[in-house]
């Protein structure tokens, strides 16, 4: 979708400007069909995001098990001055999946002299809770708001602020829920984004024992499974689904091969179910495949970097080293 197509919205208290690409609108379940239809079957993650899924990615956020959140952010505000130095003064932010993260307030209260802000995500209401809240704690600073589907290499709308340099700030992991190659045009994308002289701050999750990654997915309270099935609860809202969310159960485990975390909803039993008409069969113990959450080693990271363009510069550890924050740089 190009920017013409835009729809562009003042809020009531013009704090920060709201553009909406609306990136699921109309065909988001026409894909996820296509890919039940595939053997294996197949759902991107993207699709977990509606307002109900945020929610329940926000709540994972706090779980006991699910370390990424609280190791990455304790990490960020650790190495918060040593971060804010090595990023340097008078720089431009655009964070691409920030949810309603509040990582960003801890990066913003580092940098000297920030001149603007664009988050940009796919769920609209965790979003523009999150422009709300930085527009709110730094006025002054120009504070955009993009709904979209990154992983679509969007043409970004210009920046306000006037910016020595760009830095992309990707915090999460998000990059391991893409496949390797993917994840190489994602950060290529980056840098062009970026531009010269620009900087990627990316968090990234570090390979480490099965036992705590597998935790970290399936959780003892069950609302990863939430999450997962949130899939099929979501077609059954928007889509006239008639999915029995108790006839799928949620797996998740480490592949030692590719060193990814595997999520998939498996079917209980033999059955049928639709999607707007449309018939899907499972078989006993068939899995819809709808995530991969990749672990890299910090060298195995810099080199997937590398072939996009970006050298590493300094990389942060947690004490317990659960996870990385990298900071790269463009190469000239
Ligand atoms: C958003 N992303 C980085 C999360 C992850 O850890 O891969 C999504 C998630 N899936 C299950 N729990 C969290």
């Amino acid at each position: 979708m190009t920017l013409h197509q835009v729809s562009r919205s003042h809020r009531p208290r013009p704090d920060f400007e709201y553009i909406d690409l609306n990136p699921t609108e109309g065909v988001w379940w026409q894909e996820a069909l296509s890919g039940m239809q595939l053997r294996p079957k197949r759902v991107a993650p993207k699709f977990f995001y509606d307002q109900a899924g945020s929610w329940l990615f926000e709540r994972i956020t706090q779980l006991p098990e699910y370390y990424l959140t609280r190791a990455e952010t304790a990490l960020l505000q650790a190495k918060g001055p040593e971060i804010g130095e090595a990023l340097g003064s008078d720089c431009e932010l655009v964070e691409f999946g920030c949810g309603n993260s509040a990582k960003i307030l801890d990066l913003l209260s580092v940098l000297e002299r920030p001149r603007g802000y664009l988050a940009i995500d796919i769920s609209r209401e965790p979003l523009l809770e999150l422009c709300a809240k930085v527009a709110a704690t730094h006025p002054g600073l120009p504070v955009q708001g993009l709904r979209a589907d990154f992983s679509q290499f969007l043409k970004l709308p210009r920046l306000k602020g006037r910016a020595e340099r760009k830095v992309i700030f990707f915090p999460g992991s998000s990059i391991g829920n893409f496949d390797p190659p993917e994840a190489v045009d994602f950060l290529s994308h980056a840098r062009e984004t970026a531009g010269p002289g620009g900087s990627l701050l990316i968090g990234v999750d570090l390979k480490k024992d099965r036992e705590l990654l597998e935790a970290a997915y399936d959780d003892a309270q069950g609302v990863t499974a939430m999450f997962n099935k949130n899939l099929l609860a979501r077609l059954n809202r928007e889509c006239g689904g008639d999915f029995n969310l108790d006839a799928f159960r949620h797996r998740a485990f480490y592949n030692e091969g590719p060193g990814r975390i595997e999520m998939h909803l498996e079917s209980l039993r033999s059955q049928e179910a639709h999607v707007f008409g449309e018939k899907l069969t499972f078989e006993a113990g068939e899995t819809i495949h709808t995530e991969n959450s990749y672990k890299y080693r910090i060298q195995q990271f810099q080199d997937l970097a590398a072939k996009a363009g970006w050298q590493p510069e300094r990389v942060w550890l947690d004490d317990a080293r659960l996870f990385s924050v990298h900071l790269l740089r463009g190469e000239a």
